[in-house]
C-alpha cells in the first residue's frame, strides 16, 4: 500500500481511543504521516499517555486552546490561577515534560493535502501570520469583528472565508463532523462519550473509533 495521511480530531486525553484509531487505520510508522487537530490534553483520562503516543509515532499536532491555556497559566503566579486551572495542572503528572512537548506545537501546519489548524481561520484575513492566535484556537462562529466567537446567532467561520486548499480543524464537538469539499471538521466529542474521528485525504475516507465511555459531562 502507498503511504497515506491521516488527520485525527481532538483527543483530550483519550489515549485508548487514539491507539485504536492508529490500529484501525493500519498506521505504518515511518511510512504514513499522521497529524492531529490540537487539544490533546485536559478533560479526559490520560493526557500524558496520549502525548506519549504522539511522540512514539511522530504525530504532528497543532496548538489547541487547552495547550495555549496551559502554556499561558503556567507562567502566572500560583494565586492567580483559577481552581479549574490548578486541578488541571495537578492532574498532569510529569508537568515539565508535558510543557516541553506542547510548547513545540505550532498554531497551524500547512500540509501537502490541507491546512491544519485547531479551531478555524479568521475571516477577512489573507495571510495566516496576520490572524489573531486567539481566534485560530477558539473560533466557532463569526460576528464580523471577532468579539464573539461562538454565538449561534452568527454563521460558522467556514461559511465566511475561502482558502486555496482544504482546511482541517477541530474544536467544535457540538457541531459534530463537518464534511464539506473544502472544510473537514473532526471534533466529534470523544471525551464526551461520542467518537474520535479522523480523515484520510488519499482515500477521502473518515475513520471513527467510538468512545469507551463518557469521560466528561458535556
Ligand atoms: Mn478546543
Amino acid at each position: 500500500m502507498d503511504a497515506r495521511t491521516l488527520y485525527i480530531g481532538d483527543v483530550h486525553g483519550c489515549a485508548d481511543e487514539l491507539s485504536l484509531m492508529l490500529e484501525k487505520f493500519a498506521f505504518v510508522r515511518g511510512k504514513d504521516t499522521v497529524y492531529q487537530t490540537g487539544d490533546m490534553i485536559n478533560k479526559g483520562p490520560d493526557s500524558v499517555g496520549a502525548l506519549r503516543i504522539i511522540q512514539e509515532n511522530q504525530i504532528r499536532c497543532v496548538l489547541g486552546n487547552h495547550e495555549m491555556g496551559l502554556l499561558h497559566c503556567i507562567h502566572e503566579p500560583q494565586e492567580k490561577r483559577t481552581l479549574k486551572q490548578r486541578h488541571r495542572i495537578e492532574a498532569l503528572e510529569n508537568i515539565d515534560w508535558v510543557l516541553s512537548v506542547i510548547s513545540q506545537f505550532p498554531l497551524w501546519i500547512d500540509t501537502p493535502h490541507a491546512l491544519l489548524v485547531h479551531a478555524g481561520l479568521e475571516p477577512g484575513k489573507k495571510n495566516l501570520s496576520e490572524m489573531n492566535p486567539h481566534i485560530l484556537v477558539s473560533i466557532r462562529t463569526w460576528d464580523g469583528a471577532g468579539a464573539d466567537l461562538k454565538s449561534k446567532e452568527n454563521p460558522p467561520w467556514f461559511e465566511c472565508i475561502s482558502w486555496e486548499k482544504p482546511v482541517v480543524f477541530g474544536h467544535w464537538a457540538e457541531n459534530g463532523l463537518v464534511n464539506l469539499p473544502d472544510f473537514k471538521g473532526l471534533d466529534t466529542g470523544c471525551v464526551y462519550g461520542k467518537a474520535l474521528s479522523a480523515w484520510c485525504p488519499e482515500e477521502d475516507r473518515f475513520y471513527q473509533v467510538p468512545a469507551r465511555k463518557v469521560y466528561c459531562p458535556i
